[in-house]
């Protein structure tokens, strides 16, 4: 049965290559789940009669778009946009906008896939997609981005709904970006429809805790892994990856239970405060001036910086990757292993590569995988838009009470899943199999779709 089962995922693999080459991430993250597949379809033999796996790894629809705008010099710009509606078996299409200038269809469709099982894992009425577009805000002032994101808008603004698919952020979609690409989308609709985008402003349809979301929902999802091996975060020494929106965030509930964040970086190096680093710093320089972890260095004492090199040089015992996809390597993983790590956190999506994973698991390290450690973002998003059908706003107590809960759960999820299908530990099974059988479930109630 195992081995039919094999063999069928093994075609599917191969027909995802074909009918989607060059695209090495999708690739990746494709077969990441199909790797945990192989018991639930030998259990269910009707997900392989149906087609269910061949029909979740084909988006529902892949949208391609220009985005001319003009620079401040008065040069016109033309970038790439995406879109890709992966799936809406659970519920609109919800997923974040990536600008980064490594954007292209491979990573938004890696992204829009990972999404499908992670808003699955939440519990709540999302389905999966994400966004985009190769745009660099970096070096941008306010004005281009602002003409950048109304551009993007314009166009896609038609595929959009709070019925249909929510955009939010994702690496360099922040605040700033979600504001100007609602007030073009109001504008061109003439519609106040807060449930359309999430990640807004408090004072126009945000919801208190949205913004801490990601970074909070991993580091508790840490804790839930640690809880499990009955110890904590509390006097751990921890690295986060990134100065993003999930490190920020990683960082602050880490500090709050106890914990020490000696390092995090950027694209250009890291930092190293064996302190803990100042959280108040931190924020400073990057939410207030945009500037860079070297900034950091040159304000505290304490710190040092090292350009270029990687983070995970600094061994610790939890590691939180939250920067961007296979930052983590075997060969980081294996030093990571060697300086006492024994917990992983995915804050970003994928950070880890495949050998990556399996040295952690084979060395008996808890890991936890993005699609169940940083769904706490979605999940709140999905609490926004819940609000914002209601027309309430929730307590920041109440919002990240419920986050906590939904990130006890996932969890929960995961093992279960893991036990019943024959892999007691291994989070990445149980957050395949569980947010599989979840889509796979509704798929089969609406037909042949
Ligand atoms: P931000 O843009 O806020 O921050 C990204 C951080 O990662 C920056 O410090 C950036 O450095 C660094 N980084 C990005 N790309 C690279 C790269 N190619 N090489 C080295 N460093 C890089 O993004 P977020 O914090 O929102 O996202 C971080 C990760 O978390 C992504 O994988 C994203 O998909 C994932 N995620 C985000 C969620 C959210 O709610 N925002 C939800 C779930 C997952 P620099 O400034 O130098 O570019
Ligand atoms: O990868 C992710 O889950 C996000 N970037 C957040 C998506 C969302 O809709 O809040």
């Amino acid at each position: 049965m195992t081995t039919d089962a094999g063999a069928t995922i093994e075609a599917i693999y191969a027909d995802v290559l074909r009918r989607n080459p060059a695209e090495r991430e999708f690739h990746q993250a494709v077969r990441e789940v199909l790797g945990s597949l192989a018991p639930v379809l030998a259990r269910h033999p009707e997900y392989a009669e149906l087609k269910t796996v061949e029909r979740i790894c084909e988006p529902e629809r892949q949208i391609i778009f220009r985005v001319p705008w003009t620079d401040d010099r008065g040069e016109v710009q033309i970038d790439r946009g995406f879109r890709v509606e992966f799936n809406s078996a659970l519920g609109p299409y919800k997923g974040g906008l990536r600008f980064h200038p490594s954007v292209y269809l491979g990573i938004v469709k890696f992204l829009g896939f990972e999404q499908v099982f992670k808003n699955a894992l939440t519990g709540m009425p999302i389905g999966g997609g994400k966004g985009g577009s190769d745009f660099d805000p970096k070096g941008r002032s306010d004005a281009e981005v602002m003409r950048f994101c109304q551009s993007f808008m314009t166009e896609l603004y038609r595929h959009l709904g709070e019925h249909t698919d929510v955009p939010a952020g994702d690496i360099g979609v922040g605040g700033r970006e979600i504001g100007y690409l609602f007030g073009q989308y109001k504008r061109i609709t003439n519609r106040y429809e807060s449930g359309v985008l999430t990640g807004k402003g408090l004072t126009w349809g945000g919801a208190r805790v949205r913004t801490e979301a990601t970074g909070y929902g991993a580091a508790f999802f840490a804790s839930e892994m640690l809880a499990a091996r009955g110890t904590s975060l509390e006097g751990r020494t921890v690295v986060v990856s990134g100065s993003g929106n999930v490190a920020l965030y990683a960082v602050e509930k880490v500090t709050q239970r106890g914990g020490r964040v000696l390092a995090c970086s950027d694209s250009n190096g890291y930092v190293v405060d064996e302190a803990g680093l100042d959280l108040q710093v931190l924020k400073q320089v990057k939410e207030v001036e945009r500037g860079r972890v070297s900034d950091y260095a040159a304000r505290v004492p304490t710190a040092r910086h090292v350009a270029g090199g990687s983070v995970w040089d600094v061994p610790c015992e939890v590691a939180i990757p939250s920067a961007t996809q296979n930052e983590i390597d075997a060969a980081r993983a294996a030093a990571l292993v060697r300086g006492g790590c024994v917990a992983v956190s995915e804050g970003a999506n994928m950070p880890c590569t495949p050998e990556a994973v399996a040295v952690f698991q084979d060395a008996g390290v808890a890991f936890g995988p993005g699609k169940a450690a940083n769904a706490g973002g979605v999940a709140t998003s999905a609490l926004e838009m819940q609000q914002n059908a209601s027309r309430d706003s929730w307590s920041f107590e109440h919002t990240e009470a419920r986050l906590q809960q939904i990130m006890h759960d996932i969890h929960a999820r995961c093992a279960e899943a893991a036990e019943e299908y024959g892999a007691p530990g291994d989070l990445v099974l149980g957050a395949n199999a569980a947010g599989f059988i979840r889509v796979a479930e509704a798929m089969h109630a609406h037909g042949i779709v």
